[in-house]
């Protein structure tokens, strides 16, 4: 499978992924997606949102077991945030096989459509569309940066954009959504073990700072005489680093654009994107109420004119208590396997937090949702350096067969 998916959307010079949604990278993937499930005899799907489903099983039976991912990317993204989870469903769908287990319940396959929001600009379409929490008139706003609007991208996709809206009957069939992802962090590396469990998600957004200024002759324009937002810019960018070294929390300014970008002229407008979370949802409001209380000083200090908007924000999730419990259980219980081989061990299966958005944080409000991490020894993530050992990614391959057996087969 990572063979198949190996050159797919990946830029020959940075060796980083540009899957963007609704692009022809996103549509290779989703016939890849496509032609795994088929090659498998699961029946497949899209459902209303473009997310793609591989059903083993009557997918209107009800109690459903779902795992999955999303197979799109950041700009230069690595190979694992996304496919891992994928992948890692089909492989335990095989290893489930293998073991002669039949479940009981249905079990589906997903990919989410959208889950980068790295062309839109909105991490999660897919799924957010499909629980409620972005509506059609919301969603057929977005807009790319070359100015093609959602709606458009799919249509040239072939998919219907007025199909778009809430899936709560589908989401209904769903017992527990169980999403497999490589760790953006280092705990599992620090901890020495290869899988952990989710406990909760960070509160995170995105905020879009405008500082309009003055453009100008960058040769001819006295200092003192310039109205130039890039300095406001520049101070708002060393403002989010110390508010978010305060707060304890991160704060980060990742993509600008400048009008009119040229050279030799002072720029009119600098549009700086801000990505910020925080373990909870009050230092979070403090980490980006001083850094815009900080840029509107800046911005008065050069007689710049700012506006912030919030373009998309995720409120703190808690994992389902019940269903991360039991992914404990079953996952303790293998390990209890081994306790009797190595009794020095430490046995516990962790338990981790992420600063990271995935589907199963926006599901986790409609369906009982947990997640597995697979250790990433550097931590590096929306990189083309990001990485999983095979061993390592086997060990969530079967951690996932043991959690989908658990919960399937029961
Ligand atoms: O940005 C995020 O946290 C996610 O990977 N979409
Ligand atoms: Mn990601
Ligand atoms: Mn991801």
């Amino acid at each position: 499978m990572w063979r198949e998916l190996l050159h797919i959307g990946r830029h020959p010079d940075s060796r980083g992924y540009r899957r963007y949604a609704w692009t022809g990278a996103d549509a290779e993937c989703r016939a890849w997606f496509r032609a795994q499930a088929e090659s498998r005899g699961l029946t497949y799907e899209v459902d209303r949102n473009g997310n793609q489903w591989a059903w083993l099983g009557d997918p209107s039976a009800g109690d459903a077991v779902v795992t999955g991912s999303h197979l799109d990317s950041v700009p230069d993204g690595g190979a694992f945030d996304g496919p891992l989870g994928v992948v890692s469903s089909f492989a335990a769908l095989d290893e489930l096989r293998a073991r002669r287990v039949t479940p009981a319940k249905p079990l589906a396959i997903v990919n989410f459509g959208d889950e980068e929001g790295a062309r839109f600009g909105l991490a999660c379409v897919g799924s957010r569309l499909a629980s409620g929490q972005l509506s059609l008139p919301q969603a057929h706003l977005l807009t790319d940066g070359d100015g093609v609007t959602l709606p458009r991208a799919m249509e040239a996709a072939g998919y219907d954009p007025d199909a778009l809206g809430p899936d709560p009957e589908r989401l209904a069939r769903i017992g527990a959504f169980v999403e497999l992802h490589v760790e953006q962090g280092r705990a599992l590396d620090l901890s020495g073990d290869r899988v952990g469990i989710a406990s909760a998600i960070w509160p995170h957004g995105r905020w879009r700072f405008d500082f309009r200024g003055e453009a100008n002759h960058a040769g001819t324009t006295r200092l003192v005489d310039r109205h130039d937002p890039m300095l406001s810019y520049a101070e708002t960018v060393l403002a989010a680093r110390r508010e978010a070294e305060l707060a304890g929390a991160v704060a980060t300014f990742g993509k600008i654009s400048v009008e009119p970008n040229g050279v030799n002229a002072i720029p009119s407008l600098v549009r700086g994107w801000l990505d910020s979370r925080a373990e909870d949802q009050a230092t979070l409001d403090t980490v980006v109420g001083g850094i815009e209380k900080a840029a509107r000083e800046y911005a008065d200090a050069h007689g710049i004119a700012l506006d912030v908007v919030r373009e998309s924000f995720t409120p703190v999730v808690e994992f389902d208590h019940a269903l991360r419990d039991e992914l404990a259980r079953i996952l303790g219980e293998d390990k209890d396997k081994d306790k009797d081989k190595d009794k020095d061990t430490d046995l516990k299966v962790p338990v981790l937090g992420t600063g990271a958005g995935h589907d199963a944080g926006i599901l986790s409000g409609t369906v009982p949702t947990a997640m597995l991490f697979v250790r990433n020894p550097t931590g590096v993530s929306h990189s083309p350096a990001e990485f999983a050992a095979e061993d390592d990614c086997v060990a969530g391959v079967l951690a996932l067969a043991d959690v989908l057996e658990g919960l399937a087969c029961a």
